[in-house]
């Protein structure tokens, strides 16, 4: 965009801005969507550049903007773009740019800033904040351009460091003044930058592939976990042909579910403990030994020493994090496991019959124990009964995409809920994080455009409850069911001194989260059965109108802390 100006007697020259720039460098790039809260000094440029055709979705929170806009990157491997204001927007778009580092979510955080004049000087500018230092160290890399000319390079460097090598968050400063510098329009063209391929192949060196190999081949208990990495990289063909062709069982880390169906032959998700405890030959794809997987040692591994690690990843530091690896494999995912399958070659041996039948008959004793408990018709509804419901609709629409947090709601949904596609759970991810729920379903269905199922806990949903507003403005295809059992992990805490404070961990009793989205009007239904459950959410999905279904949970299903309760420590002097 451009405009013209005339000096009286020097030829008319056509002039651009900071705001222009911004916007076309974005479009030059292939930004289609921008997630943010508008405010001084990025009102006009939201304005602008919905005006110049780039959709920009405008959240009530920046937290949730900005968590749209990391799994924004994560479902498309392009930079999800978060927009704020200063000082208050940014720190509030902040936690979502820590979480996309942590995640390796490929994100940029752009914020207004004030003057940095003012600000260095400290002499108290609206909204003043050095931005960029208190960003830093919370992100992947962080920039600030000061001159309009700057912008195209500013926004480049910003794009590569996002998505090459392990992907993660990026802070783009751009102080107020920047907008409204005008220079020449040409020039400002012939700034811009297009980058050409941002996140280049790595690809592994032959040796490394060939000790890979090797150690895969000595195998007698091999096993592949499949973590979200894996899941990002869209290698889904090289993926699945690598499995099969090992033959070894595979256990999918949360997000990474359905990247192989969770009813492949293979998969021991329902074998966890079975084939942690048991295999010799671990190969780990795009998945860390963090907390998650009690860092590779303990209990959960057996014996100390009884296994070899094999790791795929893009970040060569993360090699030997947390115990020593046998066999790293340096690259992307894609170049790495293409490697890996051509060295392969043909009639590679199957694993032993009888580590496949110990992994096999641990599933199925695991997954009939639970299927009596998943028809239950009960009232009020415990985890199981509405879970089972849920399950048989993704089952019926593995299109879907399903968001998911809170603690119970989390950790059985994730058992309960099988995934047939890739990419199609997005939960808390490697923080635990409550919080992601609006911002994760308003993104979903936006870049996916498919429909999209939320089951959250009544405190998970809390923290961006307010995005049920946006889901009706835009009028998403997003159902949210909300567990509802009065509580953080139980409704039944009381207040150890009796007094009339309610416990700290319990909500209002009988809530009826539904009225929230009735008030925007979206579809609001109270569920006390799974089959009224059942029929809501099916509804919803059909229909693809916003829709909140309260489902009301027995206070006393939940266990504190979910599945992690060992995390959670207790204190053994309780004073009254
Ligand atoms: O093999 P074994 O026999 O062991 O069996 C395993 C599997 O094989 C088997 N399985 C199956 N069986 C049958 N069929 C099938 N299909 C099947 N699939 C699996 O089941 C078992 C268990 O399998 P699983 O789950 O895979 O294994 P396990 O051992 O659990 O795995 C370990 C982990 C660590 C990988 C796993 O547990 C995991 O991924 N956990 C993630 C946990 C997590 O991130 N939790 C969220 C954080 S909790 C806490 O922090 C909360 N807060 C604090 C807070 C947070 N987080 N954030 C912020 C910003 N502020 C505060 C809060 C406030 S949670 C929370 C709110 C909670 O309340 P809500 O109301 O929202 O929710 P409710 O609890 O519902 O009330
Ligand atoms: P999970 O929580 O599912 O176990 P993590 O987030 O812990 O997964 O790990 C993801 C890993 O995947 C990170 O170590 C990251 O460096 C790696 N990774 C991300 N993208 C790629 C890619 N394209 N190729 C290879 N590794 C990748
Ligand atoms: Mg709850």
């Amino acid at each position: 965009m451009t405009a013209t100006a005339s000096a009286s007697a020097a030829p008319e020259r056509e002039l651009t801005d900071g705001f222009n720039l911004v916007i076309d460098a974005l479009k030059l790039n292939g930004v289609e969507t921008i997630y943010g809260v508008p405010g001084i000094p990025i009102t006009d440029f939201g304005r602008m550049a919905q005006g110049a055709g780039i959709r920009v979705i405008s959240f009530r929170h920046e937290q949730n903007a900005g968590n749209a806009a990391s799994i924004a990157g994560y479902l498309t491997k392009k930079p999800g773009i978060c927009l704020t204001v200063s000082a208050p927007g940014f720190l509030n778009g902040l936690t979502a740019l820590a979480h996309a580092t942590t995640n390796c979510f490929p994100m940029i955080l752009i914020s207004g800033s004030s003057e940095r004049e003012i600000v260095d000087l400290q002499q108290g500018d609206y909204e003043e904040m050095d931005q960029l230092a208190i960003a830093k160290p919370l992100c992947k890399a962080a920039f600030r351009v000061l001159h309009a000319a700057d912008i195209g390079i500013g926004l480049a460097r910003a794009i590569r460091a996002a998505v090459s090598g392990r992907p993660g968050g990026v802070y783009l400063d751009l102080p107020a003044k920047l907008f409204g510098q005008v220079m020449d329009a040409e020039a400002g063209a012939k700034s811009l930058v297009k980058v050409i391929d941002a996140a280049p192949a790595q690809i592994p060196a032959p040796a490394a592939v060939k000790r890979a190999l090797d150690v895969l081949k000595s195998a007698k208990r091999p096993l592949i976990i499949l973590g979200k990495g894996a899941a990002y990289a869209q290698a889904d063909d090289e993926i699945r042909a690598f499995v099969e062709k090992s033959g070894a069982p595979f256990l999918p880390m949360s997000m990474a579910k359905g990247l192989l169906s969770d009813l492949h032959p293979q998969c021991a998700g329902a074998a966890r403990s079975t084939v942690l405890k048991d295999a010799d030959v671990v190969v780990m794809l795009g998945a860390r030994l963090n907390w998650l997987l009690s860092h590779g040692k303990g209990k959960q591994w057996g014996e100390p020493g009884s296994k070899k690690f094999i790791q795929v990843d893009i970040e060569p530091r993360e090699m030997d994090s947390n115990i020593e690896i046998a066999a790293p494999v340096v690259g992307d995912m894609g170049s790495c496991v293409s490697a890996l399958l051509a060295g392969m070659g043909a009639g590679w041996p199957a694993p032993p019959a009888d580590w496949i039948k110990t992994v096999v008959s641990k599933r199925d004793e695991n997954v009939s124990k639970m299927a009596p408990r998943l028809m239950n018709n009960t009232s009020p509804m415990d985890y199981h009964g509405a879970l089972g419901r849920l399950r048989t609709i993704i089952k019926e629409r593995p299109d879907a995409i399903l968001v998911n947090e809170g603690a119970n709601t989390l950790d059985l949904a994730r058992g309960i809920i099988d995934l047939y596609k890739p990419r199609k759970r997005i939960d808390v991810g490697t923080w635990g994080v409550m919080g992601i729920g609006m911002g994760y379903c308003i993104a979903a269905a936006i870049e996916t455009k498919k429909p999209v199922l939320a089951v959250v806990g009544d405190s998970a949903f809390g923290f961006s409850g307010m995005e049920v507003e946006t889901i009706c403005r835009y009028n998403l295809p997003v159902c949210v069911v909300v567990f509802n059992n009065g509580g953080i992990y139980r409704g039944t805490d009381v207040n150890p001194c009796g007094g009339a404070d309610p416990a700290t961990t319990v909500f209002v009793k009988d809530s009826r989260y539904d009225k929230m989205m009735e008030a925007f009007g979206g579809v609001g239904v109270n569920a006390t059965t799974p089959d009224e459950l059942s029929r809501a959410v099916n509804a919803a999905m059909d229909s693809g109108r916003p829709t909140l279904v309260n489902a009301v949970i027995d206070p006393k299903a939940g266990t504190e802390s979910g599945r992690i309760g060992n995390l959670n420590p207790q204190s053994v002097v309780k004073k009254k």
